[in-house]
């Protein structure tokens, strides 16, 4: 189901428009700055997987080969807009700004998630499809308030099975609320395919059963990405009419790596696929867009990855400074702690006392 079946596509896998008069009518300076942020999204991914190999960040779940679809979306939202997203659409955060706050995450501070707060964007959602009706609640309080505001969820296709996607769904097609469900459908949850996930012919075809407006995008194209999701937001906001409409978008995409660091993929796919989906690459037909219509030549792009690389380097190290106090992950989930948890709270602070910073070191 992954590969086939229609979609929105505006360049073909060379990077060539499928049809010149589809091609997004944006600026030489927004469509350098797309190739910069999916660059940057795929360069923090390998830096990210090598960190966690050293023991610097805990377990880390990679967004490449989905650039393109998180990306050129997000490039079709207001600053104003609100993002939800799961663990490996950091894309789409990248848009906003990778910044030390939000590695720090990663390397384990909670605190590092506020920071997202201020660029709009809720904190990384891990547990599936749960911010989908959070996504849905944010954007009908933007139609109440009559604030204009779109907001945009991403999740993949493994979320489309959880009550909570359906719930949203419905929700924001009975109250027309003015939110985006965007579908990062990287033909697998870990190791179960998308063939087995639902019996539906599309994703995008579910978005009917809630009278709502469901797309179906090739999400290697960060082109096409973009123009579904600016007519999506465009339904979302349609100040003219005082409707708001949601969307459900299905990006046909593939995630190269494994599931998360913790994962090993050959043990449930080969190789083949994966280089089948390589050849599609979002980046490499990016590029092959901008060089051919000539806004993008060898100096430039070195430039480009240059400053890529002193960014990314800059954001680690200012994040590897960052200092926690270890017990505040007690603080966060219950005003009053349960005897349990107070209990371990009490253990933890007596290892500490005991032991100090000895307490995390590895054997
Ligand atoms: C509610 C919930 N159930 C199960 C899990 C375990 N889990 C983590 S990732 C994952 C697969 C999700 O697949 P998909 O939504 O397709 O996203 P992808 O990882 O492919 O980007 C599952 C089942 C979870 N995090 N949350
Ligand atoms: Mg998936």
């Amino acid at each position: 189901m992954n590969d086939d079946g229609e979609f929105v596509r505006v360049l073909d896998e060379d990077g060539v428009p499928v049809d010149e008069d589809a091609v997004p009518d944006l600026t030489d300076e927004t469509l350098l700055d797309i190739y910069r942020d999916m660059r940057l999204t795929r360069h923090f991914d390998e830096r990210a997987i090598n960190l966690q190999r050293q023991g610097r960040i805990g377990t880390f779940a990679a967004a490449a080969g989905q650039e393109g679809a998180q990306v050129g979306s997000t490039y079709a939202l207001d600053d104003d807009d609100w993002i939800l997203y799961q663990y490996r659409e950091h894309g789409a955060v990248v848009v906003r700004d990778l910044d030390a706050d939000y590695v720090s995450y990663w390397m384990g501070h909670e605190s590092g998630n506020a920071g997202l707060a201020d660029k709009h964007v809720f904190p990384l959602n891990i547990a599936i499809a749960d911010h989908l009706p959070h996504a849905v609640g944010m954007s009908w309080a933007s139609k109440l308030s009559g604030d204009d505001g779109v907001t945009v969820a991403h999740f993949g296709d493994g979320a489309t099975s959880e009550g909570d996607f359906h719930e949203a769904m419905n929700f924001a097609g009975v109250f027309d609320t003015p939110t985006v469900f965007f579908c990062n459908n990287n033909g697998w949850a870990i190791s179960h395919p998308v063939e087995r996930q639902t019996a539906s012919d599309t994703i995008a075809v579910k978005a009917d059963a809630y009278g709502m407006e469901g797309v179906r995008v090739d999400g290697m194209d960060p082109l096409a990405c973009y123009k579904v999701t600016k007519e999506a937001v465009d339904r979302a906001r349609d100040p003219a009419e005082g409707e708001t409409r949601p969307t459900l978008i299905e990006a046909v995409t593939y995630r190269y790596g494994a599931h998360t660091t913790a994962d090993d993929p050959s043990a449930y796919r080969d190789d083949e696929e994966v280089e089948r989906w390589k050849d599609r690459d979002p980046i490499d037909r990016f590029e092959a867009f901008l060089r051919r219509t000539g806004r993008l030549d060898d100096d430039l792009d070195a430039e480009i990855r240059a400053g890529i690389e002193d960014h990314v380097a800059a954001v680690i190290e200012a994040a590897s400074d960052v200092e926690t106090d270890p017990t505040s992950m007690f603080d966060h989930t219950y005003n009053d702690l349960p005897p349990a948890l107070r209990r371990q709270r009490a253990g933890f602070l007596d290892i500490l006392d005991r032991y100090g910073d000895e307490a995390f070191l590895r054997d």
